[in-house]
């Protein structure tokens, strides 16, 4: 893979460094916290200080994941960095994904390295691990790392990665970013299956173990769901109230996702939209592509200030729902206007 060339200097940043942290970005999802305490583990086993830190709370649900308990649920932001040599960011197109608000200012002293996988990251670490074409999820790259530097996979790893993948694949149902990336997903899951990653436990963990307040959620959602059979896309929006009623307060983040599947099923569409108002006043934008060689949601992500995949983007907004219901719709109209029309 592309990347390979880079790892050797990876290697020697990392056995010159005693004290890493590894930020976990902000509405950490199954790679993130995959990818995260995998890299976690290998560098604790080099002897290495490791500190996991999440700004958001990890999905208690996944409390099942080994090495769970090093995540640390602080802002990096409220962190003296004074001890630390190297952050490591997985997953996360900047710094700025890390914490909420002014941004993370990193002391000149302190290396960093990101390793990503999404289009529009700007490559801003002083190594840049970024494959999106080739890769389908962060944890695909960690595994090529620990296969270069020779870190045998042991069933706990072979799980995080396998988790990190199968989350950010959707069950491998997803839009790969290329025909390779769709056979490399396949080849990465037989390496960690034989390695002992669980997949049935792990689909229960996803399928069958949902709570009532997530299918409410979910039923919610759909029940909202609106059609532009003009411009050709759906939307579905949830504000707090809804999801207080819910019995969902604080936990919006964490059923998101029951919704997304939906948004590129309809019929007569080519993208949905699903806005919700998250824990810290803000408006969270999901775009998702109803074909992977239909429109590029990442294009209208961008224009909103957002990012992504081609077939799977997101925003975050600082208004009211209803501005930012109405300023998503215009520029989706606008959109899809400018976008050839596919069945
Ligand atoms: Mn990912």
């Amino acid at each position: 893979m592309v990347m390979q060339e880079k790892f050797p200097k990876v290697q020697e940043i990392i056995d010159s460094s005693k004290s890493i942290l590894i930020p976990f970005h902000v509405h950490p999802d199954g790679d993130m916290v995959g990818s995260g305490l995998a890299m976690a583990a290998y560098l604790k086993s080099a002897g290495k200080k490791v500190r996991v830190v999440s700004v958001d709370p990890v999905n208690p649900e996944w409390k099942f994941l080994p090495y769970f308990d090093l995540i640390e649920n602080i802002d990096p932001l409220e962190l003296n960095l004074a001890s630390i040599d190297l952050i490591i960011f997985i997953d996360s197109e900047s710094s700025k994904r890390v914490t909420r608000g002014a941004g993370f200012s990193i002391p000149d002293e302190i290396k960093t390295i990101g390793v990503d996988h999404h289009k529009t990251n700007p490559q801003e670490f002083q190594i840049n691990i970024l494959n999106y074409e080739e890769v389908s999820s962060a944890a695909q790259l960690i595994l090529e790392y620990f296969t270069v530097v020779d870190f045998p996979l042991n069933k706990e790893i072979a799980l995080l990665l396998y988790w990190g993948l199968i989350m950010d694949t959707g069950l491998f149902e997803y839009f790969a970013p290329s025909p390779l990336a769709k056979i490399k997903a396949h080849e990465d899951a037989a390496t960690l299956l034989t390695a002992g990653a669980p997949h049935d436990q792990l689909v229960h963990r996803i399928r069958g173990n949902q709570n009532l307040e997530t299918i409410k959620f979910l039923a919610k959602g759909l029940s909202n769901l609106q059609i532009d059979k003009e411009y050709r896309f759906c939307w579905t929006v949830f504000s707090n109230l809804e999801i207080d009623e819910l019995g969902l307060g604080g936990k919006v983040s964490m059923v998101r996702f029951s919704i997304k599947p939906f948004l590129n099923c309809l019929k007569g569409t080519d993208f949905g939209i699903l806005l919700t108002e998250d824990e810290n006043n803000f408006i969270s934008v999901s775009l998702r592509a109803r074909r992977q060689d239909g429109v590029d949601v990442s294009e209208l992500a961008r224009i909103l200030g957002g990012g992504g995949h081609r077939a799977a983007a997101g925003i975050k907004l600082k208004m009211s729902l209803e501005e930012a219901e109405k300023l998503v719709l215009e520029m989706a109209r606008k959109f899809a206007r400018k976008e050839l029309k596919t069945e």
